[in-house]
């Protein structure tokens, strides 16, 4: 990977653009075309609260993102201080390992530039309907045949610090991804179910049957698995129900996950009951919006798409998003 940028700050969240050539930028308004998910797909999003199969990386790419991350997995001292969040194991089974980190793009260039993906930027606009920013990114690797399970749960539960409800996921496969080395699992239509409570991110993988009625446990045995090849990526409503299993394989099973946010959300701490676990992220006082360099601004649709932007399919923010989970 070329730098572009001549001199690079420490932390990288102080370049407000790719400092690479890792993922090359759309100069025209048609560069887009070729990343235009279809209105097939928006809708699959709209009913199903996910999609899957898209390409987001090159071999070459992952090969990168994966050297990166040796360094990212064995940081120094004031590399890790630019984490919002380290566990080097946060498998609360003593036999797993399950390795979670947030905020790796401020550390390395490619994921840093990753968050530029052209690929990636055109899908998370047209699942979000308007202009977006970072939220964070997040590693989550398990090891070849002690890899820990992620266990079930939806994103905004621990997100509730943030409002409105106006978020997406991004998971990209660093491996490829199957059954046997804890792939993600979705249950379709799940992010219809509302708001539940937390019960647990790596300790027991079903906890969350308890608190599911009669009719979303049915709905839950039919989870699908999220297979995928490196370098692909699927997409998840802030409410869908997922989890990943252990990895029992004998190959790792290491992914990227990106999280957006509308342009315009706020912090929303001051009724947040696990301020502990936010002690190294940047300041998001009550009703500001987030929008200092921690949450970089990743696309502006009118600047960006130009004559393209009615060709351009995009979901129904207000059925999709509602404002009753803004407390
Ligand atoms: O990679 C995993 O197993 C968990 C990912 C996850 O929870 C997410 O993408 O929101
Ligand atoms: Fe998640």
């Amino acid at each position: 990977m070329k730098i572009q940028v001549s001199t690079l700050s420490f932390d990288l969240a102080d370049h407000s653009g790719p400092v690479g050539d890792l993922f090359p930028q759309p100069v025209h308004a048609k560069d887009w075309e070729p990343y235009i998910l279809s209105e097939a797909q928006v809708r699959a999003f709209q009913e199903d609260g996910y999609i899957s199969g898209i390409p987001l990386l090159s071999g070459e790419q992952v090969d990168v993102l994966n050297k990166e991350l040796e360094q990212l997995q064995t940081p120094n001292e004031q590399e890790q201080e630019l984490f919002f969040h380290y566990e080097s194991n946060e498998s609360e089974d003593p036999d797993k390992v399950l390795f979670h980190a947030i905020g790796g793009w401020r550390v390395t260039p490619g994921f840093h530039d990753l968050i530029w993906s052209p690929a990636y930027r055109m899908a998370a606009y047209q699942l979000l309907g308007v202009p977006f920013r970072l939220f964070h990114d997040q590693l989550f690797c398990k090891p070849a045949r002690h890899g820990g399970v992620v266990a079930w749960h939806q994103d905004f539960s621990y997100w509730t610090f943030t409002k409105p409800m106006h978020h997406l996921t991004c998971w990209i496969g660093l491996d490829d991804a199957t059954t046997e080395n804890g792939c993600l699992y979705y249950v379709p239509g799940s992010h219809q179910w509302g708001l539940l409570p937390i019960t647990g991110l790596t300790g027991d993988m079903d906890a969350v049957r308890e608190i599911l009625t009669t009719d979303q446990v049915h709905v839950f045995d039919k989870k699908v698995a999220n297979a995928l090849p490196r370098g692909y990526a699927s997409f998840h409503h802030p409410l869908m129900m997922h989890g990943s299993y252990a990895n029992h394989s004998e190959r790792p099973r290491r992914a990227i996950v990106l999280n957006a946010m509308a342009d315009g959300t706020l912090g929303n701490v001051n009724n947040y009951e696990r301020l502990d676990a936010l002690h190294r992220f940047p300041p998001m006082p009550q009703d500001v919006a987030l929008n200092s360099k921690h949450f970089p601004l990743l696309f502006n649709e009118s600047s960006e798409l130009q004559s393209l932007l009615d060709a351009v399919p995009k979901v129904d923010v207000a059925t999709l998003y509602p404002c009753k989970y803004s407390m």
